[in-house]
């Protein structure tokens, strides 16, 4: 990370930088949806691609001169397409709401029917929430997961049979199990649905062959680019060829403007990331380091939803504690954990309060973290729970983390 010139301009801001930095060295991050993007992508994503403007697609622009962006943005969407095998990638939207937004253009008119996994279940503020854009225009029936924290497939069939969607939305932000796309493909054929996938959580398992592929089941799989897939902050939507023209032009002039190339050249060095052996090696290591965390708490006497993983994620149910997820959060942060409260099935908590704290090991896969840590991560967790008064015991706890950081050093 290369200060020099920022420290010269604006040293309010390097300070700043510098500042989030050392937290990030410094702190385990279990925020499920977050990672640690390379050097590699980062240098893409302070190039001058920022200076330029590309309305419209590669060879089809309303301004000159994007010879060289052109070259970036396809290689972009080849790589996409190649990874997660699907016929066309645009690689443009700014994020996985907007991706998915652009989805719901095409597909949807204003006040069609669509169904989508509830947000307090674990799906996403796009997939159909009252307070977003999806939930406010189209007519939502949500479905959940039981009370083990699995998606009730049948009832999800009764709810279509009902509610006779246009578009089915699966994928989720907080699901620890395998998602059966065949059987959401099932659903959607009997009642004449489009489907969409959200594989942001999953994305880097998926193009690591770990999770079902959903291309041969969805029309439509939207993806951010920055959790499990490793890449910039970002969103890609791809589809089958048969939607492609309809898709981009959602995408733009549907809604965006000017596509951010920098960071399309940041998604294009991630994909091709993604594709080598290495990065399979590093999402079997997300899901073992996942196992091993769910394990290593459940040893200490804390419920999991559902028990144990089956990918990235987990969600401690703190229900039995007498303890929130909101305190308890701020609780894992003063020891220098970071992750985020989150509703359990049947919260009896507000979302802003919530019984359950949701855990992710894709950021500390990426520093080297291994099972044995994960188990000593575990117990720090779980003895600062449970004691979550004792101030000397918390600061021996942030001790611990801070050992474990410093064995596992960001790279600068
Ligand atoms: N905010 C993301 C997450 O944390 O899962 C979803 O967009």
């Amino acid at each position: 990370m290369n200060l020099e010139n920022i420290k010269k301009v604006d040293s309010d801001v390097a300070k700043a930088i510098e500042a989030e930095y050392e937290r990030q060295q410094n702190t385990i991050e279990l925020i499920a949806s977050e990672n640690i993007t390379s050097s590699a992508v980062m240098e893409a994503c302070g190039s001058v691609l920022t200076n330029k403007y590309a309305e419209g697609k590669p060879h089809k622009r309303f301004y000159n001169g994007c010879e060289c962006i052109d070259v970036i943005e396809e290689l972009a969407q080849k790589r996409a397409c190649e990874l997660f095998h699907m016929d066309h990638a645009n690689v443009q939207p700014h994020s996985g709401a907007q991706a998915n937004m652009a989805v719901f253009m095409y597909c949807l008119k204003p006040g069609d029917h669509v169904m989508g996994m509830d947000l307090s279940n674990g799906g996403h503020l796009s997939h159909g929430s009252p307070v977003n854009f999806s939930g406010m225009y189209f007519d939502v029936k949500s479905y959940g997961v039981d009370e083990n924290g699995n998606i009730d497939y049948e009832n999800v069939r009764k709810i279509a049979l009902e509610h006779k969607p246009k578009l089915i939305v699966c994928g989720a932000s907080n699901y620890s199990k395998i998602i059966d796309f065949k059987k959401f493909r099932e659903i959607a054929d009997e009642v004449g649905a489009l489907l969409l996938a959200d594989i942001a959580h999953i994305a880097g398992l998926v193009a690591a062959g770990l999770h079902p592929s959903p291309a041969p089941y969805c029309d439509f799989v939207t993806t951010t680019t920055h959790k499990s897939l490793r890449g910039p902050r970002g969103g890609i939507i791809m589809c089958k060829e048969e939607h492609a023209a309809g898709i981009d032009k959602a995408v733009f002039p549907g809604m965006q403007g000017g596509p951010l190339e920098h960071i399309i050249a940041g998604k294009a060095v991630a994909l091709l990331e993604a594709s080598k052996p290495e990065f399979k090696e590093y999402a079997a290591q997300i899901i073992k380091n996942a196992k091993a965390l769910a394990q290593g708490l459940m040893d200490e006497g804390m419920d999991i939803v559902g028990g144990m993983t089956e990918n990235h994620l987990m969600t401690l149910d703190l229900r039995k504690t007498g303890k929130t997820g909101k305190d308890m959060a701020n609780v894992l942060e003063r020891v220098g954990i970071t992750a985020n409260k989150n509703t359990v099935p049947n919260d009896p908590q507000s979302p802003f309060v919530t019984s359950g704290i949701r855990l992710g090991t894709p950021a500390v896969t990426t520093r080297g973290f291994k099972e044995e840590d994960m188990i000593e991560v575990a117990k720090i967790i779980a003895s600062a729970i449970y004691a979550s008064d004792n101030e000397l015991g918390l600061q021996n706890l942030k001790e611990r983390s801070l050992k474990l950081c410093k064995k596992h050093p960001i790279e600068r």
